[in-house]
């Protein structure tokens, strides 16, 4: 059952958009220029590593370029000053929210200034390039790859993740088009257990029809005026 306030709030690309990252499924988006296939896979990976390294090292070069914008910057606020629960789920691997000030975050597909080791599952803190086969410091294996969970990999903390929904009782989703499970299916999971559900998007998601309220427009001018809200409320 719900608790009194507490909250789940996901994101996906659109709410890093106006930091001047790109999204996946724009038309000029990250997927119109490569494949998924071809570099969001452990298929991909292990067939051409350096194309899979080069496109996590492109846009790991791309973080030092942008800023929060509005958007990660409200959500920090309301979660220093919400008096319930509020777990921050992201489908981004940009590290904006730590940036824009939130705390209780996880990054359910991975994160791009973090490096994993496929053979010893150690995970390390990464700037700038990682090469094909660099060497883990744990367990000296060629086998560093970059911590993003590809698409036939299981999401990170989903029991964590499948808890917070179980006690929400509001479930807000932001900036995502609702295309990549099972992030997608977070609504249904948190309306069957009986929490409100807002969406705050661009545009009608693909998960639209699910949400009790879905508010469109730019992320930096919804999200900053809904946690206006909650904070008055
Ligand atoms: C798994 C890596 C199973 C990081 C990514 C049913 C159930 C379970 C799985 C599946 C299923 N059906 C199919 C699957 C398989 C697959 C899947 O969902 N495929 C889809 C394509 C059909 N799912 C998986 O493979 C997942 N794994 O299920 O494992 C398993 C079980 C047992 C054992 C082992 C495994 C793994 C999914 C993770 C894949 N990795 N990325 C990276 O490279 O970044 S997914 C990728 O898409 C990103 O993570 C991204 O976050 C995610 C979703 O995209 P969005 O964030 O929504 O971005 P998008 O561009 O699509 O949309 C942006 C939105 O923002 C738009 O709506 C736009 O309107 C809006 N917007 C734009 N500008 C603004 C804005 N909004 C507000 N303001 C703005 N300014």
């Amino acid at each position: 059952m719900p608790d009194s306030n507490a909250l789940v709030i996901l994101t996906g690309a659109g709410i890093s958009a106006e930091s001047g990252l790109e999204t996946f499924r724009s038309e000029d988006g990250l997927w119109a220029q490569h494949r998924i296939e071809d570099v969001c896979t452990p298929q991909a990976l292990a067939r051409d590593p350096a194309l899979v390294h080069r496109f996590y090292d492109m846009r790991r070069a791309a973080l030092d370029r942008v800023e929060p914008n509005p958007a990660h910057e409200a959500l920090a606020r309301l979660e220093a000053h919400w008096p319930g629960e509020l777990l921050l789920v992201t489908q981004n691997v940009d590290d904006l929210h730590e940036r824009g000030g939130s705390r209780n975050l996880l990054h359910m597909h991975g994160a791009l200034n973090s490096a994993l080791c496929a053979a010893c599952d150690h995970r390390l803190p990464w700037t700038g390039p990682l090469p094909p086969a660099a060497a883990c410091p744990t367990c000296g294996a060629p086998a560093l790859r970059p911590d993003i969970v590809f698409f036939g990999e299981m999401p990170y903390q989903m029991a964590r993740i499948e808890a917070a929904l179980a006690r929400a009782d509001l479930f807000v989703s932001i900036g995502t088009s609702g295309a990549v499970y099972p992030a997608a299916g977070f609504v249904r999971m948190a309306q069957a257990y009986g929490a409100r559900t807002l969406e705050l998007n661009l545009e009608p998601s693909e998960g639209s029809a699910w949400f009790d309220e879905s508010r469109l427009g730019p992320a930096s001018q919804l999200v900053p005026a809904w946690v206006g809200e909650m904070l008055a409320s």
